[in-house]
Parts: C-alpha cells; sequence; structure tokens
C-alpha cells in the first residue's frame, strides 16, 4: 500500500484517501496546498507533458491553452447518475443507478487507473472559507489540468484543512481521467454518501467537482435537508446613483446568458442614470432565509467557467479586461503570435492559426459536408479567477452574502416568451420556474436547437426528485418574510427569419430596471393571463431605436401558442405522479382559466 505524509490528522480524510489510493494505484500522492510556489512547478509539469500550452507572456501573462478530446467538450448528461438506494429519489429526470452496482461499475474503471501518475489531493472550500454559507470538499485527482482549474475556481488549501478540523465534513470527490474513453466514462453522485466519483473525462463540468456535482447536484441535497436552495444562477448587484445597491439572482440553462448578465455594462442610453454593476458570480448561488426574513445569497465559486464564443469588446468588455491574465483557455484557436481567437472574438479571424483540434486552420475551411470549420469549439471556455474582473463585488469574500430583491429566470425561445413578465406572487412563480422550456446549446451534448423543458435551469443539475425539489421551493417562499419577486426573461425571441428581436447584451439593464421599479412598487404593469408585462412605455428606450412596434411584438402574448403549451406542460407534470405538489396543478388550472377567459 503507498504511504504518504499528511498535513491532516482527520482520520476518516485519510482513511479515504488511502482505501481511493489502493483502488487506482497512483504512484504518488501530492497534496495541494493553495500556494504559488506550488502553482508554478505543476505548471511546469503540464507544459512539460504537454497537458497545457503557454500563451504569450507579454500579451497574456500566466495564461494557458488546453484541448480536450474531440469527444469529450461538453458535460455529458447521458453519461451523469444520482445513486440513491430509492430509485424515486432520483426522480423521473435523473439517470439512476442503485449505489451499489454503480460503485461497483465504476470500481472496475478506476481499477489501477493511476498508475504511473500523481494522485493529487485539493482540499477545496465552496464559499468563503469559515462562512456559514460553505461547504468543503476534496477532490482526488490524477489530471494537473483539473488542479490548475481548481486553484481557480475554488478556495484552496492549508487554510481549508484547518477550516475542516480533526473531524468536519467534507463532500468525497474521486476523478480520475482513465483513459479518456467515452465507453468508460461515468459521473455518479451520492447524495446519501456524500461522495462523488468521475471517470473518464477531463473537461470542466464533467470533472470540476466542487462546481456542478457538489455546489448543485450534492449541495441541492443538503439544501433539502437544511432549509437552503442551491441553483443554478448568477447574483449581480445594481448600484443607483445614490449608493444604494440592489441584488438580483438569475436562472438561465446552460450558455443562454449568465456570465454576460452578472457583468452586463450600462447601454449608452442610460449611462446618464448613472447606474453600475457589480458582479457576485455568474454561475451558481446558494441561498439562505436570515433572520430578516430576506434572502441572502453567496456564489460559492472563485472563479469564471466561462463560454468563449460570443465574447468580445462589446458583448462583454468587463470578461475581456478579466481574462487577460492567469486565465487557462480550453478548445480556443491559437494565433501564431500565441495569443488565442474565437468564433466572435475581437477583431478579424487570423489569416492561420491551430484549431481546437490542434489541426492548422484558415478561415473559409470547409468540412466535407460544406460546414465551416470553427476555429473554437462553440462550447470551448476560459477558466479565470473572479478576482479579474473589473466590476467584482465588494462583498464577494463577505461571509454574509447579499440580499435578493428579485429572482429572474431566463430562457432561450424563439418564440412563445415575452421578452419579461412578471409572476402572480411567489407559488405563482415556482410554477413559472417549473414550466420553463429553452433551446438546447452546445454547452450539452444534444441537439441544439431543440426545445426542453428545463426547470429553474435545474434539469441537469438536480440531485434529487424534482417534484420534492418544487416542494422544496414552495416551502422556502412560506419561510420568508420578504421573498424575491420572481420574473421570467426572453432576450432570444425572433422573427419569422431568426433575427433575433431584442439586442440583449447590457440593453437587458433596461429591463433589469423595469423589474426593479416593480420590486419596488414604482410602476404600474398590465395584467395578462401568463402574469405582469410592462406597458411598453414603461421601458426606458433612451438611445435604443428599434422598428416600429418591435417592442410591443416583444411582449405579445400569443394565446393560442399558450394553450399549445398548455399540453406539453401537462404532460412534463403527469410524469412526476403523486409526488408533484398540487399547488403546481392549481396553478396550471387557474392558467389555464386565464387563458380562457380573459
Ligand atoms: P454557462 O456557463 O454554460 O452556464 O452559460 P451562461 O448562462 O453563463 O452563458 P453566457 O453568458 O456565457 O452566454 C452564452 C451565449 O449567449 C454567448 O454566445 C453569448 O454571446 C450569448 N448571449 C448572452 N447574452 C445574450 C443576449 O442578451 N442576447 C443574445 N442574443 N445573446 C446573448
Ligand atoms: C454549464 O454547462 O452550465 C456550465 C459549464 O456552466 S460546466 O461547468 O461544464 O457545467
Ligand atoms: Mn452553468
Amino acid at each position: 500500500m503507498i504511504s504518504f505524509e499528511s498535513p491532516t490528522n482527520h482520520k476518516k480524510l485519510n482513511d479515504w484517501i488511502k482505501q481511493m489510493a489502493a483502488l487506482c494505484q497512483p504512484d504518488k500522492i501530492a497534496w495541494i496546498d493553495g500556494s504559488e510556489h506550488q502553482k508554478l512547478i505543476l505548471e511546469k509539469e503540464a507544459l512539460v507533458s504537454g497537458e497545457i500550452i503557454q500563451l504569450n507572456p507579454e500579451k497574456l501573462p500566466g495564461c494557458f491553452l488546453h484541448r480536450s478530446r474531440p469527444d469529450d467538450v461538453a458535460r455529458t448528461e447521458h453519461l451523469t447518475f444520482i445513486c440513491t438506494r430509492k430509485k424515486c429519489d432520483a426522480g423521473p429526470n435523473n439517470n439512476w443507478m442503485s449505489p451499489k452496482n454503480a460503485y461497483a461499475k465504476a470500481r472496475k474503471y478506476f481499477k489501477g487507473a493511476m498508475q504511473g501518475r500523481i494522485m493529487y489531493v485539493i482540499p477545496f472550500s465552496m464559499g468563503p472559507v469559515g462562512s456559514p454559507f460553505s461547504k468543503i470538499g476534496v477532490e482526488l485527482t490524477d489530471s494537473i489540468y483539473v488542479v490548475l482549474n481548481m486553484l481557480i475556481m475554488t478556495r484552496v488549501g492549508s487554510d481549508v484543512l484547518k477550516q475542516l478540523g480533526p473531524e468536519g465534513e467534507f463532500t468525497r470527490c474521486l476523478h480520475s481521467k482513465s483513459d479518456l474513453d467515452i465507453n468508460k466514462r461515468l459521473i455518479l453522485h451520492f447524495p446519501e454518501d456524500n461522495t462523488i466519483w468521475s471517470v473518464g473525462s477531463g473537461y470542466g463540468g464533467n470533472v470540476l467537482l466542487g462546481k456542478k456535482c457538489m455546489s448543485l447536484r450534492i449541495a441541492g441535497y443538503l439544501g433539502r435537508k437544511e432549509g437552503w436552495l442551491a441553483e443554478h444562477m448568477l447574483i449581480m448587484g445594481i448600484e443607483e446613483p445614490n449608493g444604494h445597491i440592489e441584488y438580483i439572482a438569475g436562472a438561465f440553462p446552460s450558455a443562454c446568458g449568465k456570465t454576460n448578465m452578472a457583468m452586463l455594462i450600462p447601454p449608452q442610453g442610460l449611462q446618464k442614470k448613472g447606474y453600475r454593476v457589480w458582479t457576485v458570480g455568474d454561475d451558481i448561488s446558494w441561498m439562505r432565509i436570515d433572520s430578516d426574513g430576506w434572502l441572502w445569497a453567496i456564489n460559492p465559486e472563485a472563479g469564471f467557467f466561462g463560454v468563449a464564443p460570443g465574447t468580445n469588446s462589446k458583448s462583454n468588455s468587463n470578461m475581456v479586461k478579466t481574462i487577460q491574465k492567469n486565465t487557462i483557455y480550453t478548445n480556443v484557436l491559437l494565433k501564431p503570435d500565441k495569443t488565442v481567437w474565437w468564433e466572435g472574438a475581437d477583431g478579424e479571424a487570423p489569416q492561420q492559426g491551430i484549431d481546437w483540434q490542434g489541426r492548422l486552420w484558415k478561415p473559409g475551411m470547409k468540412d466535407e459536408q460544406g460546414n465551416a470549420i470553427k476555429g473554437a469549439h462553440p462550447n470551448s471556455r476560459f477558466t479565470t479567477p473572479i478576482a479579474n474582473c473589473p466590476s467584482a463585488s465588494f462583498r464577494l469574500e463577505q461571509h454574509h452574502g447579499v440580499p435578493v430583491s428579485a429572482i429572474i429566470f431566463g430562457a432561450r425561445r424563439a418564440h412563445l416568451a415575452p421578452l419579461v413578465y412578471e409572476s402572480f406572487n411567489w407559488q405563482h412563480g415556482v410554477f413559472v420556474a417549473a414550466t420553463m422550456a429553452s433551446e438546447l446549446t452546445a454547452a450539452q451534448v444534444g441537439k441544439v436547437g431543440q426545445v426542453r423543458r428545463d426547470p429553474m435551469a435545474m434539469l441537469p443539475f438536480c440531485g434529487y426528485n424534482m417534484a420534492d425539489y418544487f416542494r422544496h421551493w414552495l416551502r422556502m417562499g412560506k419561510g420568508m418574510m420578504h421573498p424575491p419577486r420572481i420574473f421570467h426573461v426572453n432576450w432570444f425571441r425572433a422573427d419569422d427569419k431568426g433575427n433575433f428581436l431584442w439586442p440583449g447584451y447590457g440593453e437587458n439593464l433596461r429591463v433589469l430596471e423595469w423589474i426593479l421599479d416593480r420590486c419596488n412598487n414604482k410602476v404600474e404593469a398590465i395584467k395578462t393571463p401568463i402574469g405582469f408585462v410592462p406597458n411598453p412605455l414603461d421601458v426606458d428606450m433612451t438611445g435604443l431605436s428599434m422598428q416600429d412596434g418591435a417592442l410591443e411584438k416583444l411582449l405579445e402574448i400569443d394565446r393560442k401558442a399558450w394553450v399549445e403549451e398548455l399540453k406539453s406542460i401537462k404532460e412534463f407534470f403527469k410524469q412526476f405522479g403523486k409526488a408533484l405538489p398540487k399547488e403546481l396543478w392549481q396553478e396550471y388550472e387557474s392558467l389555464q382559466e386565464r387563458l380562457k377567459s380573459q
């Protein structure tokens, strides 16, 4: 058996590491201490092994490029499992395996998988170390890429072990890239054991186990037990000129605009109003009811793992500034000057470069089917510290988080969903969120563009039965004196030719302004069968020219299409059987009534 020196006297942790090492058989065990010194050594090793490529040190200091396997570029939802003793506890929307079978199957893949490799031990905290919101995890991995990413995305190192003490609770996260074989890939969650096993992948959401696996699937399970929420949400603050800041949390499915909104830059036309936007988080929000009766939120992460394509100085100049240093780029195009490029980056496409698969690339190249070959993968990403971001909130390290005034659910839908509407109350808001649907993007393996129901943007991330999750949401609403108001937005409504009707990005502030006015009872709204929509005159359009009637079109409710939508909502609800809270059927019937009668 491999022996190792441990910096902690946490017996359970040390025993677990011993067991996992006996299974994976690494040559060596190395503890990650979070120091700059150790990070530099790891970077050197990864450069030598070719796992990362050094980028131009003058133009992009501390930045690296990594290429993953072509079949390992997005989360593989069909290989992701919730392993509870009872199948019904995973619910109809999760893949399920019994813990016994899952451990047995994965054990075969893990066996000896780390031979000739080092097993890195990463103690990490999701949330500021020591905050009552925070949770500790320990990830064991044979990938330096994972270590380097975790150093950016989470708080790693010795102070985490100190916080953990000799007996503290932690999530056991085991990862091996093994031979990166998609046929031997599994992402397994054991909520009843506070354990995650991931094997056969090297891609972000599959392997940075503090992110979706722990902070949503496992944390969601814990949150239900302990009375809090773990959500796929950005958190942003909007500061008025008088210095007052209001916080909004927003759930959008993957690659539907959370990162962009979290660091939005006010559009020209609204600039004289003097708003400033502060970024708390772009992907995950943990929320608790405080003694003041408000919902408070923290971002458990310390970095952004953002979508590269489409990121430019116009769409997101804060992010462009953020990713100039200490950033890991994954699956983007490498330019001859050792900088990077992607579709929708600033400037022209380079004359040539090395594409995300490591092949020579020139603009205009086509594949056998005649489709343009992309320089960067559509789900190429960057990993970068939040601290780099010019709009990073000063409340980031506060153990208390921020109070949430409004929760926004956003979907990508060419039709149906209007630009914005407000729910009538919390229960109706939970119905709106539970029935949201969105088009698939490149962030999932699957058919891009297809509409699927994605409740709370959590379909792939809910670690237990979604019917129980809806019930938990309903119960949370009852526990608050000042529940946030719930809204739905859609930046992606399109005309018949498929062109977006709304300019989006910074211009979205116009909608957020209306949302905050609603929260502060400053503006009336129009009651429709689906909720309150703005009177078009109440959306400040200063400096934004749109075609006559475009805003009206964006806010239009197509009653017939909504009646159609009811059918698919019914189908969706029916799969939960008796487990679905009756309040949601009540809301369904009320909506049906309103669509008929008004
Ligand atoms: P994950 O990291 O996968 O959870 O995604 P995300 O929700 O943070 O998505 P992100 O902000 O990275 O946006 C993904 C894509 O949506 C990018 O291509 C953006 O350019 C595009 N996008 C973001 N905001 C808007 C918008 O307001 N309008 C339009 N049309 N596109 C947008
Ligand atoms: C998402 O897909 O929602 C992401 C990227 O934020 S990943 O970490 O891969 O889940
Ligand atoms: Mn996400």
